[in-house]
């Protein structure tokens, strides 16, 4: 969730040096930054830096990293014809700099889970036909609403570069995925059944045939709690909107979860609201197959000491909670 980022000293010591994009497109420059956190915090997994964009790239759409916008596509996909063009992704050719930065920082931390990462396919072509982050969901949902044939060829074609990219991800040494759906809640009920839930369905089935385990990342996905497990990940990420008891109660026991404290609580000294981590220990944590983490990212101009003070008071408090719940 964002463990590099704006908000680490370390991170902006870099960036000032560099752009966005040749941090994540220089292998050894993205290893560096995947160690920070790890060096700082000592977390029980890392997570390889770079972006779920890399795969807009690959298809032949390229992305620009705008301060203040986030991604934007100066060719974004909106006609048969470019879809057309799209030809299958060969991730060692396009995407060599992650699986390079995935093998270094996989050397680098032999006995650390070392977690690789894509975006589930409709979050993926949102912004590759919005062409940004855009709230109305201007160009995908008159491609939803006016061409479906369309975007389903779009999605088909997502899907298989989601799918061979995960695959290398692993093969290059990451130990398990993690599949970003942080746009899907755009969707009405009965589009996100129609085309955000099969298609994450589908890439995770073939991740899972591999032998790759899976954490589905589910962002703003609580009003549809109930169908979410019908994607056969080990492990459902999930935002803070949704209460530890209510998740617990509504995934079955056999999927892990992981989640789900507002990043934004960070803005305030996590001594303030102990009892409230408490409490989502043992909600979220009733089976024991939970990992704690935040809900979504963590934002840029959150106090690192904050962070840290989290980190170390799950690390003493966690055990202490088991042992009292056994
Ligand atoms: O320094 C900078 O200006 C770059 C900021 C930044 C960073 C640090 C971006 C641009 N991406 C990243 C790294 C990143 N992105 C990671 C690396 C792992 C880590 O550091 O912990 C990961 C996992 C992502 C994934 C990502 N990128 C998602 C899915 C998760 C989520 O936030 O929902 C999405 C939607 C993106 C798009 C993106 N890239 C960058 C930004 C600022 C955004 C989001 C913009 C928006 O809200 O639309």
């Amino acid at each position: 969730m964002r463990q590099a980022g704006r908000y680490m000293p370390e991170y902006q010591k870099i960036r000032a040096k560099h752009d966005f994009e040749t941090m994540y497109k220089t292998p050894e420059l993205a290893c560096e930054i995947t160690l920070q956190p790890v060096k700082r915090y000592g977390p029980d997994a890392a997570i390889i830096f770079s972006d779920i964009m890399v795969i807009a790239d690959a298809l032949g759409h390229n992305t620009r990293f705008v301060d203040g916008t986030g991604p934007v596509l100066d060719d974004p996909v909106r006609s048969a014809a470019q879809i057309e063009k799209m030809r299958p992704v060969d991730p060692y050719e396009d995407i060599a700099h992650t699986l390079k930065a995935i093998t270094l920082a996989a050397g680098e931390l032999p006995d650390l889970p070392l977690i690789g990462f894509a975006g589930a396919p409709f979050t993926l072509a949102k912004y590759m036909v919005d062409g940004k982050n855009l709230k109305t969901g201007r160009y995908i949902k008159s491609m939803l609403y006016d061409s479906p044939d369309l975007l389903r060829i779009l999605l088909d074609k997502i899907s298989d570069a989601v799918i061979k990219y995960a695959k290398a991800q692993s093969e290059s040494g990451a130990d398990l995925i993690q599949l970003f759906d942080s746009s899907a809640a755009a969707l009405s009920e009965s589009a996100f059944l129609e085309y955000a839930l099969p298609y994450a369905e589908k890439v995770v089935n073939e991740l899972k045939k591999a032998g790759i385990p899976v954490i589905y990342f589910a962002l703003g996905l609580g009003p549809w709690l109930e169908y979410i497990p019908r994607i056969d990940a080990d492990v459902v990420s999930l935002d803070w909107t949704i209460s530890p008891a209510r998740a617990r109660n509504s995934i079955p026991r056999n999927i892990a979860l992981q989640g789900n404290l507002d990043p934004a609580a960070l803005y305030a000294d996590p001594q303030r609201y102990e009892e409230h981590i408490d409490d989502m220990i043992m909600e979220m944590g009733k089976y024991k197959n939970y990992i704690v983490n935040l809900g979504h990212g963590i934002l840029p101009d959150i106090p690192v000491e904050n962070v840290e003070k989290f980190v170390d008071m799950i690390k003493q408090r966690s055990s202490r909670i088991y042992d009292r719940m056994k």
